[in-house]
C-alpha cells in the first residue's frame, strides 16, 4: 500500500506517526484528554473510577503501538509461532501490571498525584478480568506474560465469557453466587475486531462424493451458524517493546434475526437465533478439575477451535507454503483436553477441504499439537458421548471413528492378539452410550504429551496412560515442570520485598533471571538485612490485616503467625482436614492453664477459595470454617492465640494481597492428587514457608530450598491404593485425635451438627477417600514443628530469605524456554526498539 503513496501522503503519515511519549507530563496531557473526550466529562466531575478509566486509555495507546509494531515485525518476519490454546486466561486487573511492564510505573505515577489523585486509589477501581477457575487459568495467563517478556512469536486463543467465575458472596456461612459481569463498564484492555468474523456451524448432515481423480471424499454440509468476533487483549512484555495478543472470540447471530418470522410479526422467535448464538460465549463453567458433561460446553469447545483455526490458517495461507511447512510455521499447545476437537478439525480442513491424503494431513496435524496434561482426578477427565458429539458436529464424529481405526489397527500390529490392550487404548469408551475419550485423542494426535511436575509426569506414565507408553515408549511423555511470572507474583504484588531484593544484588535483572536470586542468601546473614526483610512481611501483614477487618470484621493481630489456605475449595486438596486440625488446636488451647498459655504462638488461620456451585461437599467445608470462626472468634477465654478467619471471593487481585502476608500455607493434598499446585511457588518466593504433603511441586520446591525451610507430612503417592483399599476392605479405627474434633462437631460446638454430617459421612461411609485420617497425626505434629519454629523468629527469618533465595527455578520463563526449545523448536523475534 504505501509504495502507491505520493511522498507527501507518505510525509504526513510520518510526522504524526511517532511515538507516544512517556513522560509525566505527556502522561498528564493524555490524562486529560480522554477525561474530555473518551469520556466526555469535565475536569471538574473527575472521580476515581474516571480517573482509572482516563489513567488505563493512556497506557493502553501505548501498549497498542508497543502491539503493533510487534504484529508488524512477526508478520515480516514470519517465524515460527506457537499459539496457546487455552479455555481460561485468568488475567486480574491489568493496569498496574502494564504500567510496571512498560516501565512507566514512576512518572505516571507522579502524573496522577499531581491531578489531583492517588495511584493506589485509582488502581483499586479495577475489576478483575476472572476469565478462569483456578492454577489451569492462571498458569495460561504467566505463560503469556513470559512469552512476551522473553520476545517469542506466540498467541493465546481463548474465549471472551461475558460472565466471569462467578462471585462468592457469603450468608450464614454459606457460599452464595453471584454472576460476574465484568464488562459493564467499557474495557480498555481489549481491541475489539468487529471485522474478524468467523462463521461457525453446528449440526447439519455428512455428504459422500467422488471427486475428478476417482476418490471418495465427504463434505460437511447444513447446519446452523453463528459468527465468533475477534477481541484482541494486548500482552506485554516486562523489558522489551514485545507486546503479545489473545484472541478472545465471542458469539455473535449470524443475521441480526430471522426477517420472515420478523415481518410475519413472531417477533420473539425472530430473536431466539440471536438468543441462541450469544448463549456459547455467555458463561465460564465454574468447575476445577471436574467434568460437567454439557452440550453448551462442548458447543463452547469447538466454536473457540473451529475459530482459531480458521484464523491460523487464513495467516498460514497469506505466504503460499507448501502444507507439509505448516508444523515447520505453526505449533499448538493444547492447554489441557478442552480444545482437543482441534486435532479432528484441522484433519477435517485438510482432508475434506485441502484435499490431502489422509495420512499426508494426519503427518502435519501429529507434528503441529503437542498436549498439556493437568490432572490425574478420574472425575476430571473430559468423555462425551458419541450421540451427542454426531449430532452437534456429524463430520468430526467420522472422523474421530476413523482416527481411531488407524491407530488401532496399529496397535494390533504391535500387540497382535491382545484385545486387552484395544481396549484400554481405543479413543472410544464401548459403555452405553459410547463416550469419546478425549485424553486419548489427544495423546494420539500430538507428537508430545506432557505433565506439570516431576511427580505428576511420572504418574501419568505409569497410572493413567502407562498403555499408551508401551505402545509409544517413554519418549513421547515429559515433564514441564510449571512457573509463576515474578513480575507480577513478586515485583507488582509485594514492591517493598522487590526493592529490598533489588537493593541487595544492585540492579533489577533478577526480574528477568530469576536464578539470580541464589545471589540473596549470603544477606541471610546480615543481621541488618533480616530485620528489613522482617519489617516487610510485618507491614504486609498489615495491610492484610487492615483488609481483613475492612472485610470481616475480625481483628487480626499482625504479630500472629499468619497461617494461609487459599485455593479452589475440593476434597482432595483437604481444606477440611485443616479446620478440623484447627478444632484440634482450639480444644488444646482451652485444656492449657494460664502458665502454659504464655508459651504459645499465637495464630490467625486465614481461608479462601469458591467451591463449584454444586459441589455440595465443597461448600459444606466453608460453612464448617465459617462455624467454626464464629465459636472461636467468639470464645473470649482464647483472646488473640487463635483466630479463624474466611475472606470471601478469592481472586487473583485478593491473592496479590494475601500472598505476601503469609508465614506459612498449606498445600495439603492427598499425596498424588495436585499435579503440580502454583500458589505454593508464589507464596515461598515472597518468603513464606510451606507446610505441606509431599505431592505435586511441593516435592521440586524442596529440593531447591532444602529439608529445613519447608514442613512435609504424610503418606507417599505411592502408598496411597494401599491405604484406600484398606479403608475399603478393613475397618481401620479413625485416628483417635481425629475422632475426638469430629465427636466435638457432633455434639453440637459449632452449631447444628446435622448440617455437617454428609461432610463427616465422607470418613466413614465414604471410607475416607482423600485420607484425612492416615495423614491427621503427621499433620499435627508437623503442625507443633512450625509453632517451634516460629519462636525463634531470626531463625524463621533466615529461612524467609533462603527460601526466596532458592526459587529461582520456578519462574514461569524457565518453563516457557523449557517448551520453546523442547517442543516447538520456537525462537525470539524481538520487535525491537
Ligand atoms: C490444575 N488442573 C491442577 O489441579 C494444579 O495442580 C495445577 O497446578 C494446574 O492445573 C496448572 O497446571 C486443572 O485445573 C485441571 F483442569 F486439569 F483439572
Amino acid at each position: 500500500e504505501k509504495a502507491k503513496w505520493s511522498k507527501e501522503t507518505l510525509a504526513i503519515w510520518e510526522k504524526y506517526g511517532c511515538e507516544e511519549s512517556v513522560d509525566k507530563e505527556s502522561f498528564q496531557k493524555s490524562f486529560v484528554r480522554h477525561v474530555n473526550t473518551t469520556l466526555a466529562r469535565s475536569s471538574l466531575n473527575v472521580d476515581n473510577f474516571s480517573a482509572y478509566q482516563a489513567t488505563a486509555h493512556t497506557v493502553r495507546d501505548r501498549l497498542i503501538e508497543r502491539w503493533n509494531a510487534t504484529q508488524q515485525a512477526h508478520t515480516l518476519k514470519d517465524p515460527k509461532r506457537v499459539y496457546y490454546f487455552s479455555l481460561e486466561f485468568l488475567l486480574g486487573r491489568s493496569l498496574d501490571n502494564a504500567l510496571l511492564n512498560l516501565g512507566l510505573k514512576e512518572q505516571f505515577g507522579e502524573g496522577v498525584k499531581e491531578l489531583g489523585f492517588r495511584m493506589e486509589d485509582v488502581l483499586e477501581q479495577e475489576v478483575d478480568a476472572a476469565l478462569g477457575n483456578g492454577g489451569l487459568g492462571r498458569l495460561a495467563a504467566c505463560y503469556m506474560d513470559s512469552l512476551a517478556t522473553l520476545d517469542y512469536p506466540a498467541w493465546g486463543y481463548g474465549l471472551r465469557y461475558t460472565y466471569g467465575i462467578f462471585q462468592q458472596r457469603l450468608k450464614d456461612g454459606f457460599q452464595m453466587e453471584l454472576p460476574d459481569y465484568w464488562l459493564n463498564f467499557d474495557n480498555p484492555w481489549e481491541l475489539p475486531r468487529l471485522d474478524i468474523a468467523i462463521e461457525v456451524r453446528f449440526g447439519g448432515y455428512v455428504s459422500k462424493y467422488t471427486d475428478e481423480n476417482g476418490r471418495t471424499r465427504h463434505r460437511w454440509e447444513g447446519g446452523d451458524g453463528v459468527q465468533a468476533v475477534a477481541y484482541d487483549v494486548p500482552i506485554p512484555g516486562y523489558g522489551t517493546k514485545n507486546c503479545i495478543n489473545i484472541r478472545l472470540w465471542s458469539s455473535k447471530p449470524k443475521r441480526q434475526f430471522d426477517l420472515s418470522r420478523f415481518n410475519a410479526g413472531e417477533y420473539e422467535q425472530a430473536v431466539n437465533e440471536q438468543m441462541k448464538a450469544e448463549n456459547i460465549t455467555a458463561v465460564l463453567y465454574p468447575n476445577d478439575n471436574h467434568m460437567v458433561g454439557k452440550e453448551l460446553r462442548l458447543k463452547q469447545q469447538f466454536f473457540w477451535v473451529y475459530a482459531s483455526l480458521a484464523d491460523i490458517i487464513r495467516r498460514f495461507k497469506k505466504t503460499d507454503r507448501a502444507w507439509d511447512q505448516f508444523p515447520e510455521k505453526v505449533a499448538i499447545q493444547l492447554n489441557d483436553t478442552h480444545p482437543t476437537l482441534a486435532i479432528v478439525e484441522l484433519q477435517r480442513i485438510l482432508v475434506d477441504q485441502e484435499g490431502l491424503d489422509w495420512d499426508d494431513a494426519w503427518d502435519i496435524v501429529t507434528r503441529t499439537f503437542a498436549f498439556t496434561n493437568h490432572t490425574v482426578l478420574p472425575e476430571a477427565m473430559e468423555k462425551w458421548h458419541v450421540p451427542m458429539v454426531e449430532y452437534l458436529l456429524p463430520r468430526h464424529m467420522q472422523i474421530i471413528f476413523d482416527i481411531n481405526l488407524f491407530f488401532l489397527q496399529k496397535v494390533e500390529k504391535q500387540f497382535p492378539n491382545d484385545r486387552d490392550i484395544l481396549a484400554k487404548l481405543s479413543i472410544i469408551e464401548e459403555a452405553t452410550p459410547q463416550s469419546v475419550r478425549m485424553a486419548h485423542l489427544a495423546i494420539v494426535g500430538s507428537h508430545r504429551v506432557n505433565g506439570v511436575a516431576a511427580l505428576h509426569s511420572n504418574l501419568i506414565k505409569t497410572t493413567i496412560f502407562k498403555d499408551f507408553v508401551k505402545f509409544y515408549g517413554p519418549k513421547k511423555f515429559e515433564n514441564k515442570t510449571n512457573g509463576i511470572t515474578p513480575r507480577r507474583w513478586l515485583h507488582q504484588a509485594n514492591p517493598k520485598l522487590s526493592n529490598l531484593i533489588t537493593e541487595a544484588l544492585g540492579d533489577k535483572k533478577w526480574l528477568k533471571d530469576l536464578s539470580l536470586l541464589k545471589n540473596l542468601e549470603p544477606h541471610a546473614k546480615s543481621k541488618d538485612y533480616r530485620r528489613r526483610w522482617k519489617a516487610v512481611k510485618h507491614s504486609n501483614k498489615v495491610r492484610l490485616a487492615e483488609y481483613i477487618k475492612a472485610k470481616t470484621g475480625i481483628d487480626a493481630n499482625p504479630n500472629s503467625l499468619f497461617d494461609v489456605q487459599v485455593k479452589r475449595i475440593h476434597e482432595y486438596k483437604r481444606q477440611f482436614m485443616n479446620i478440623l486440625g484447627v478444632i484440634h488446636r482450639y480444644h488444646y488451647l482451652k485444656s492449657l492453664t494460664p502458665e502454659e498459655r504464655r508459651d504459645i504462638v499465637p495464630r490467625v488461620v486465614i481461608f479462601g477459595g469458591k467451591a463449584a456451585p454444586g459441589y455440595h461437599i465443597a461448600k459444606l467445608v466453608i460453612k464448617l470454617i465459617n462455624s467454626v470462626s464464629a465459636t472461636v472468634n467468639a470464645d473470649e477465654s482464647i483472646e488473640d492465640l487463635l483466630k479463624v478467619v474466611f475472606i470471601p471471593d478469592y481472586n487473583v487481585s485478593l491473592a496479590e494481597i494475601i500472598i505476601p502476608a503469609s508465614d506459612i500455607s498449606q498445600h495439603i493434598s492427598t499425596a498424588g492428587t495436585e499435579a503440580s499446585g502454583t500458589s505454593n511457588m508464589k507464596f515461598v518466593l515472597n518468603g513464606g514457608l510451606i507446610l505441606g504433603t509431599v505431592d505435586g511441586a511441593n516435592i521440586e520446591i524442596n529440593e531447591e530450598i532444602g529439608d529445613d525451610n519447608i514442613f512435609l507430612f504424610g503418606h507417599l503417592a505411592d502408598r496411597v491404593d494401599d491405604l484406600r483399599h484398606a479403608h475399603r476392605y478393613r475397618n481401620v479405627p479413625m485416628d483417635p485425635d481425629l475422632q475426638s474434633v469430629i465427636t466435638s462437631i457432633e455434639t453440637g460446638n459449632f452449631g447444628d451438627s446435622r448440617i455437617f454430617a454428609p461432610l463427616i459421612n465422607t470418613l466413614t461411609f465414604g471410607k475416607d477417600y482423600y485420607l484425612l485420617s492416615d495423614d491427621f497425626g503427621s499433620y499435627l505434629d508437623a503442625q507443633k514443628l512450625v509453632d517451634e519454629a516460629y519462636k525463634d523468629e531470626d531463625e524463621w527469618c533466615k529461612k524467609s530469605i533462603l527460601c526466596t533465595a532458592r526459587m529461582g527455578f520456578f519462574s514461569s520463563d524457565r518453563a516457557i524456554r523449557e517448551y520453546a526449545d523442547q517442543i516447538w523448536d520456537l525462537k525470539p523475534v524481538p520487535a525491537k526498539a
